[in-house]
């Protein structure tokens, strides 16, 4: 099994399965567990029977346009009796969600020439800051030499945080002093894992509200600053949303992805909620792939999604 890095393909971890497994797990009781119960003791699949289980979904997160999909599906297959058992309707809502996944996923842009710059933006407390510890830590793993930018200089001791996760991981942090302009951090910083010869530079950001023009209008700075240093960077700008606040997210997210050129989504905090699904109705309301998915507040909390292991990692028994 391989996974995808922005220099090319590398082994995936073994028990990566097993991982996700259990890192959904609240997720799968949620929303498989109840499937299985809407079915459970149903000889007959009537009217009744698929309110709950349209209820079931919906309550799972998975998006009203991809739920109603669902049960147009299943209704049709019943009338030509092409759909019968509780068995054919799981396998259905399983491609379907495996189809609406792979339709917003693409392969990420190989980086030709390092340091192959990324960098995490979301509003205060979605989990940018660990999510670069652990980050740091899969692509060291991955052979790689990183090193950290702290351009969150706005936050009291935001760059205390990260410097925590730069020494747990080894590697080097370029920061200024607080209240600095995060623009001149990221210069400072490209330029050093330039001459550095780092493979990943990974540029935390301070967590901003949607509705804040000027600080989105920051996140614009920082991103020309960085393609002045190093042509096409930043080459991945990363959006971290908490699982946990589901589709009520949605619309900030919809604002970053216009302000901050947004490539990819990290999930976080999966762990934490039965509503996983709502990785469904992100992935197609945004149209943009998911990169990773946080599970824990550990360093190797965090794994790479992808569409086909994510779905049998839900439904696989
Ligand atoms: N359970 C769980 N907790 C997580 C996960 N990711 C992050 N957290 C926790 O979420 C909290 C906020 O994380 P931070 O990394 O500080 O978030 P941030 O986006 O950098 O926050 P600001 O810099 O304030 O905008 C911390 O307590 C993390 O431990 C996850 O995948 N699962
Ligand atoms: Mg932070």
């Amino acid at each position: 099994m391989a996974i995808q890095t922005l220099f090319g393909s590398a082994s995936a971890e073994p028990n990566l399965l097993e991982k996700l497994k259990a890192g959904i797990q609240k997720t799968r009781s949620g929303l498989v567990g109840r499937i299985e119960e809407v079915f459970a003791g149903q000889k007959e699949i009537d009217a009744d029977l698929l309110e709950e289980l349209e209820y079931t979904l919906i309550t799972a997160d998975l998006g009203v346009r991809t739920v109603t999909e669902i049960l147009e599906q299943i209704r049709l297959g019943l009338d030509r009796k092409s759909t019968g058992g509780a068995a054919e309707i799981r396998g259905l809502i399983e491609r379907h969600l495996l189809e609406v996944l792979v339709a917003s996923d693409g392969p990420m842009k190989p980086v030709s020439a390092p340091p192959a710059v990324i960098m995490l933006v979301g509003i205060n407390g979605a989990g940018k800051t660990t999510t670069i510890g652990k980050l740091t830590h899969r692509f060291q793993s991955e052979g790689r030499q990183v090193m950290l930018c702290a351009a969150d200089t706005f936050r009291a001791a935001a760059m205390e945080q990260l410097q925590v996760w730069a020494d747990r991981n080894g590697v080097t942090m370029i920061r200024q002093t607080q209240g600095s302009d995060p623009s001149a951090v990221v210069f400072d910083a490209l330029n050093s894992a330039k001459a550095r010869k780092a493979d990943y530079l990974i540029i935390d950001t301070a967590g901003r509200l949607h509705t804040k023009e000027n600080l989105m209008a920051e996140l614009d700075k920082m991103r020309r600053t960085a393609q002045r240093v190093v042509p096409g960077a930043p080459h991945e700008v990363w959006l971290v949303m908490d699982a946990t606040t589901g589709q009520n997210g949605l619309e900030q997210a919809r604002k970053f992805t216009g302000a901050a050129g947004v490539t990819g989504i990290i999930l976080t905090k999966l762990d934490g909620t039965a509503k996983g699904g709502v990785a469904v109705a992100i992935a197609r309301e945004l149209n943009l792939p998911i990169r990773y998915v946080g599970v824990g507040e550990q360093i190797g909390d965090l794994l790479p999604f992808e569409p086909e292991r994510f779905v049998e990692s839900l439904f696989e028994k």
